[in-house]
C-alpha cells in the first residue's frame, strides 16, 4: 500500500497546457506512424564527409519540420526493445534484462491502447523473426492490432541483417493505408552493428579509415536514403498531408570511435561521453512551421508529446515522460542514472569513463562539482524508482482497477 501510495503521489503533479510551442490538439484525428531507427545516433546530422552529405534527407525534413536537438536515449540492458518500450509505454526500462522478456503480461497505459480507445487502427511492423525480444508476445498486449514481421513481407532485398529498411518502408505502406486513422509502429534494422551492408548499398565516397566506423557511415546513409523513399512513398499515397511522422534513434552505436574518426567529421568537443547519448528526435505534423527545440528530452517523452498534438493529453494516463511542447527544465535521467539538463550533464560513477562520475556545464563544457549536478537532479532520480515499482508490482493494473 505504502509503495502504491507513493506511486499515486508521483502522478498527481498533473500536466501542463499552456504556454505550448505548438498548440494542442493540432494534429487531431489524424494518421500516426513512428519510426524507430536502429543505433542511429545525431552526431552525423548536417555534417559532411569529403564534401558529400551524410543524412541529406533527415538534414532537408529538419528544416521543415520539428527537431529535437539535445533528444537522448534512455536504454538498459534491453537495447531496441527499451527504447520500443520508453516510446510506447513512457516508463523506464528495467535495470537488468528487458521487460518486454520479464513483464510482458503487466498492464501498461501504452500509446497504441491510448489510440486504439480512440479509434485508431493499430499495427506494428519489423522484418526480422517475430519471436526476437518476445515482440510477438508483447505486441498483442500492448496490444497492436497487428504485427507484420519478416514472414508477412517480400524478401526482395537484403540490407544488413535482413529486408531492407527501404522495402520494410514501400512494403509496410502498402499493408496499412487502407485503414485510417492509423497508427504504425515501425521498427527499422539496415544499420545493425556490425553495419556491414552489401557493397552496392555503399554509395558514400570514403577514405580508407577504420573498418567498423566507415561501415557506420554508410548504413546511417544507406538508411537516411531509405527514409527519403519513405518520404517520397506518403507523398504519392497522398498520406503526407494527414500523417503525423515521428522519427527518432534508439541507442548508440556501441563504437569506441577513433580521434582520426572525429577530426574527418570536423567534431572538436573533448567530452564525446555526452555526444554518443544524443539520438534524434523528428517530427512531421501538416501544416505547422519549422521548429527546433533546444531544451533537453528522452525516449520517455514521445508518447506525452504525440498525445498533444493528436489533442489527448496525458491527464489521467500513467505515463511518466513530460510533453516536450510544455516542458521548462528538466533533467533526463539514463537508466544508469546519469541525468542532463539545459545546464548540466552528469555522468554516474563508473559509467564512462570517470571513475568517480563527472558533472560539466553544458555550454561551456566547464568542469565542476559533482555535487552540483547531484543537488539538482535529486527529484528527477526518483523516477527510476517509481517506474521500478509499477513495474515489478504490476501496479497500474492496480491502480486502473
Ligand atoms: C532485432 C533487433 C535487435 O529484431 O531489434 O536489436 P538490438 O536490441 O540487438 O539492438
Amino acid at each position: 500500500d505504502q509503495e502504491l501510495e507513493e506511486v499515486k503521489a508521483w502522478f498527481a503533479k498533473g500536466e501542463n497546457r499552456k504556454e505550448a510551442l505548438v498548440p494542442f490538439g493540432v494534429a487531431k484525428g489524424k494518421n500516426l506512424m513512428v519510426v524507430q531507427l536502429e543505433a542511429f545516433e545525431s552526431f552525423f546530422i548536417n555534417k559532411q564527409i569529403n564534401g558529400q552529405a551524410i543524412t541529406p534527407n533527415l538534414n532537408s525534413l529538419i528544416k521543415e519540420g520539428i527537431y529535437v536537438e539535445n533528444f537522448y536515449w534512455q536504454t538498459a540492458q534491453g537495447r531496441t526493445s527499451d527504447a520500443e518500450f520508453l516510446a510506447n509505454a513512457s516508463l523506464f526500462p528495467i535495470a537488468n534484462g528487458s521487460v518486454y522478456q520479464l513483464y510482458y503480461q503487466n498492464a501498461f497505459d501504452s500509446l497504441p491502447k491510448i489510440l486504439k480507445a480512440k479509434g485508431y487502427h493499430t499495427f506494428a511492423l519489423h522484418a526480422y523473426e517475430k519471436s526476437f525480444w518476445n515482440r510477438n508476445l508483447m505486441y498483442h498486449h500492448y496490444p497492436f492490432d497487428r504485427f507484420y514481421s519478416m514472414e508477412d513481407f517480400n524478401e526482395n532485398e537484403t540490407v544488413g541483417w535482413a529486408l531492407s529498411d527501404k522495402e520494410l518502408f514501400l512494403q509496410g505502406i502498402d499493408k496499412i493505408k487502407g485503414t485510417q486513422p492509423f497508427y504504425s509502429f515501425i521498427v527499422g534494422l539496415s544499420s545493425h552493428h556490425p553495419y556491414t551492408i552489401q557493397n552496392s548499398y555503399k554509395t558514400l565516397k570514403l577514405e580508407a579509415g577504420i573498418e567498423i566506423e566507415n561501415n557506420y557511415l554508410q548504413a546511417i546513409h544507406y538508411v537516411d536514403t531509405a527514409i527519403g523513399e519513405l518520404i517520397n512513398k506518403l507523398k504519392v499515397e497522398k498520406l503526407w498531408d494527414n500523417t503525423v511522422l515521428v522519427l527518432y534513434g534508439d541507442h548508440d552505436a556501441g563504437i569506441k570511435f577513433s580521434d582520426e574518426f572525429y577530426e574527418r567529421l570536423g567534431i572538436e568537443s573533448l567530452l564525446k561521453s555526452e555526444l554518443h547519448k544524443k539520438v534524434p528526435l523528428y517530427i512531421h505534423v501538416p501544416n505547422i512551421n519549422p521548429l527546433v527545440i533546444e531544451g533537453v528530452a528522452g525516449q520517455i517523452d514521445i508518447t506525452p508529446t504525440i498525445l498533444h498534438l493528436l489533442g489527448m493529453g496525458d491527464n489521467g494516463y500513467y505515463v511518466m515522460g513530460d510533453n516536450i511542447f510544455t516542458m521548462k527544465d528538466k533533467w533526463v535521467v539514463l537508466r544508469n542514472g546519469s541525468a542532463i539538463s539545459n545546464d548540466y550533464y552528469y555522468e554516474a560513477a563508473g559509467t564512462g569513463v570517470f571513475a568517480d562520475g563527472v558533472c560539466y556545464r553544458r555550454k561551456t563544457k566547464e568542469l565542476t562539482k559533482v555535487t552540483d549536478c547531484q543537488e539538482g537532479f535529486k527529484e528527477s532520480m526518483q523516477a527510476l524508482q517509481v517506474s521500478d515499482l509499477i513495474i515489478e508490482h504490476n501496479l497500474i493494473e492496480k491502480m486502473t482497477k
